[in-house]
């Protein structure tokens, strides 16, 4: 302790070095001093989380000097700013991926070392903030990470959950929801701004009045009021300057609110108010689950919309006299309709308290946001029973109600006379129960409104869209979704990553186009051994974590056949069980059958209140427990379910799988982000031709790519001629083989009834159409064990996969956004002053 004492008194290096110097040394002291300083710990009582602090700390330093110079040129005049608005934002642990974006893990590896630690280890101790379900959250930080190693002026907001996206646990085959307490010890990446707290009206009523000029005004008295405070984290480029932020708001009470109370002696009164505030940010709600009613719900998304646009108008305040050009300095992205009340608190926010006339409030409006719909599916289109709308918000009700009268006045003179394109357009659902319809408010608020992949794009206008396509045909636009190669392939796959650049060079990493150039190798033998030696490494290592996690001994040369997503009906995953029953039974029947072994992983969560969802858990797990333990297999299947699959995890799974499972009925899935994630990382798909599959199968060439299933036209024309599941059993022995099977309680130790309502539910109802697509699934996965016998072609395959794989970089989404709906344009950051030998 005397030397590490005397090292940290006597520092050869100013104070400034230690906190953004780059060198092992400097790195490796600064670790030290952090450790001292802020953990109050000496290394040999630290704890690995400790350690970690310490280190992130170390690391937060070194963004700093870039954050706050980007956060100063983004205010600057000219410049224009992207909003991502977004109720999620998944970004996973931040330390690893900002060691790359920085480019000091070599540096920071090596100075860890130096203190005796291992820096996986330390990185892996970091807790996953757990803000978002799935798909929808993912991209939105995979977009935070390409705004800003595109150098793109961008700040995203959001909601700063205590509880994120519950862990899950599986107890008995069972998932088991646990709180997901992200925050319990401490988040070094993020700053809070109490400074830069706002206020949010909720509930009360409205009030008529005459201004001091004799105009006529509304003003909104609330029943309540609640603060929100900014906590910011920084979000680093990659290689670039540029910082831009991620702002999440958590919300407080607002003491002097209930002053009153205070007074009057009534302390748990105003107690209750502020546990009542603090807990509208408390949890996210778990998708897949109704929606309507939830009432806290619509708070959060008011509140953090309110917040957000309050935030953008006082920083635009700063440089600018008014806010007439506010729509040139901002452009706001509605992701989903989560934020889309944004629409009528900007008008309320320009009419009310700016003081706007209607009719440029809404020019401005309209320029200022687009919208993004991520999905087709009836049940997740957001609505809001206008009671409790009217109660909540009611000013936003009365703003909603004028923005309607107008629309659909321009609606009554482009259709006359046709009552039911306006009762479809208009934002009140009067069918029954009268609802506020957010994708309509959404689509008349914003000037771009774009799906997530040209499928799903042209889906839009054809059905849920359709009349508002032509009405306005001119917002309507695409941009396909893409992920980050520096958390997906960097990151998560350091092997791959140092393959590949020993061959191509780095560049790739931000111009993943060039990936092309793998194609020169393909034909070249030693690369593909060296490309199957890093597979097979990598998949020993998630071998080694599979039984360290649930203890199944799994084989690595075994084909690892991967599902790891959301479970969902639509997304299939009994339809791959079905497959594995299906070798199963093969297999007992025929023992010396050729097929290659396989690996079935697993992963993913169900809604808590998702019945079907959750029997499938147990149905993935039940049936595990038979092949998993059925001597007769000798091993050649293996069934994994692995528990709580989050971005953490899913680092550790796509650089591991051969096949990914893409499986979901055509015209269902928007677009998928894991399918581009395995690709990229050498897996070859089985997929039916839906979302950005349809793309991913286009660039890699149909002969690389497994496709099975009904395409989304045919979907509709056998639903169209009344679906009768029961057909497809009767006809198909193998499939009622199956089905039989799982009814009897084979999986479920003789227990019939509790697989049974997944039975009943293909054989009556099949609204996903399984039993249809059953006998194409296992003929294209017949073709898949054909090809992964032939080892020699499979990485072929494979390496084209990768080399081909350009187009679904983040980057490539962001630079459309850019140019065909934000207008916006790079600006890069030079970092002032302080210490430039380090910048
Ligand atoms: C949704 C859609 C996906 C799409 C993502 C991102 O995902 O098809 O890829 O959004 O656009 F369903 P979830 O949030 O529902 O997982």
């Amino acid at each position: 302790h005397l030397s590490l004492m005397a090292s940290i008194l006597n520092p050869n290096v100013t104070i400034e070095d230690d906190r953004t110097g780059l060198d092992i040394e400097t790195i490796r002291r600064a670790v030290l001093d952090n450790l001292f300083y802020i953990q109050g710990k000496f290394p040999a009582i630290a704890t690995k989380h400790d350690f970690y602090m310490a280190l992130a700390y170390t690391v937060r330093d070194r963004l700093l000097q870039r954050w706050l110079n980007s956060v100063q040129t983004n205010l600057k005049k000219d410049v224009k700013s992207v909003a991502y608005l977004s109720a999620e934002f998944l970004v996973g642990p931040h330390l690893g991926n900002n060691l790359i974006n920085l480019d000091i893990y070599q540096q920071v590896e090596q100075a860890i070392k130096e203190s005796g630690l291992n820096l996986q280890e330390l990185i892996d101790t970091e807790e996953e903030p757990g803000l978002g379900n799935g798909g929808l959250g993912r991209l939105a930080a995979c977009y935070l990470d390409s705004l800003s190693s595109l150098e793109i002026p961008a700040i995203g907001y959001g909601i700063r959950y205590e509880f994120g996206i519950f862990d899950q646990h599986i107890q008995d085959g069972w998932q088991v929801e646990i709180t997901d307490k992200w925050l319990q010890y401490g988040n070094p990446w993020e700053i809070a701004r109490p400074e830069s707290s706002v206020m949010v009206n909720f509930g009360g009523r409205t009030e008529a009045y005459t201004d001091d000029h004799g105009a006529f005004r509304v003003r909104w008295i609330p029943e309540y009021v609640v603060k929100g405070i900014p906590y910011d984290t920084p979000i680093l480029g990659y290689k670039v300057n540029t910082a831009n932020t991620l702002r999440l708001w958590r919300s407080e009470a607002c003491e002097s609110f209930n002053f009153e109370r205070f007074n009057q002696g009534d302390y748990y009164g105003a107690v209750d108010s502020k546990v009542h505030s603090e807990n509208l940010c408390k949890v996210l709600y778990p998708n897949d689950e109704p929606i309507q009613g939830k009432e806290l719900r619509l708070q959060q998304q008011y509140f953090f919309v309110c917040c957000s646009l309050q935030d953008m108008i006082r920083t635009h305040l700063i440089e600018n006299s008014s806010l007439d050009n506010f729509d040139q300095l901002w452009a706001i992205q509605l992701n989903d309709t989560h934020p889309a009340v944004a629409v009528a608190e900007l008008m309320r926010l320009l009419v009310d308290v700016h003081h706007y006339e209607w009719e440029p409030a809404w020019q401005i409006t309209e320029n200022t946001f687009g919208y993004t719909n991520h999905t087709l599916l009836p049940e997740a289109l957001e609505k809001w029973p206008l009671s409790i709308f009217g109660r909540l918000l009611p000013r936003l009700l009365e703003i909603i109600y004028e923005i309607n009268n107008r629309f659909l006045e321009r609606v009554r003179i482009k259709f006359p006379d046709n009552g039911s394109k306006m009762s479809s357009l208009s934002i009140i659902d009067e069918s029954d129960d009268k609802y506020v319809r957010m994708a309509n408010l959404a689509c008349i608020g914003s000037h771009r409104i774009n799906g997530v992949a040209q499928l799903h794009s042209e889906l839009l206008k054809e059905t849920i869209l359709h009349d508002f396509y032509a009405l306005f045909p001119e917002k309507f636009t695409n941009v396909t979704n893409g992920v980050t190669p520096r958390r997906w392939m960097v990151l998560s796959n350091p092997r791959l990553t140092e393959l590949i650049t020993q061959k191509i060079g780095n560049r790739w990493i931000n111009h993943l186009d060039e990936l092309k150039q793998l194609e020169q190798f393909v034909d070249d033998a030693s690369f593909r051994s060296q490309w199957r030696q890093v597979k097979q490494e990598v998949k020993q290592d998630l071998a080694k974590y599979i039984e360290k996690k649930v203890g199944i001994v799994v084989n690595p040369a075994s084909l690892f056949d991967v599902q790891v997503k959301r479970i969902h009906e639509y997304k299939r995953q009994h339809l791959n069980v079905l497959h594995i029953i299906t070798l199963y039974n093969r297999l007992k029947h025929n023992p010396n059958l050729d097929i290659p072994p396989r690996t079935f992983i697993f992963g993913g969560k169900a809604a808590p209140g998702y019945f079907m969802a959750k029997r499938i858990i147990k149905l993935i797990t039940s049936v595990g427990d038979v092949i998993n333990n059925d001597p007769d297999l000798k091993d050649r299947l293996k069934v994994v379910f692995l528990p709580d699959y989050n971005v953490t995890l899913g680092q550790r799974v796509y650089p591991a799988a051969d096949l990914s499972e893409q499986i979901s009925t055509a015209g269902k899935e928007a677009s998928g982000t894991g399918n581009m994630k395995f690709s990229l990382n050498g897996a070859l798909t089985i997929g039916t031709l839906d979302g950005a599959n349809v793309e991913i199968r286009e660039e890699v060439g149909a002969e690389n790519f497994f496709l099975f299933g009904l395409t989304t036209p045919q979907v509709a024309e056998v639903k169209s001629h009344g679906y009768y599941p029961r057909g497809h059993y009767d006809s198909n022995e193998e499939l009622r083989g199956v089905l039989d099977l799982i009814s009897c309680g084979f999986f479920s130790r003789g227990n019939r009834e509790l697989l049974q309502p997944i039975v009943d539910n293909l054989l009556y109802d099949d609204p996903y159409l399984l039993l249809a697509d059953y006998q194409s699934y296992i003929n294209s996965q017949e073709e898949v064990s054909e090809a992964y016998k032939d080892q020699e072609r499979w990485s072929r395959m494979s390496i084209l996969n990768v080399a081909r794989m350009g187009k679904f970089s983040s980057d490539r989404s962001i630079q459309e956004y850019c140019d065909n709906i934000w207008k916006v344009q790079p600006v890069s950051i030079k970092l002032q002053a302080y210490n430039q030998e380090n910048a």
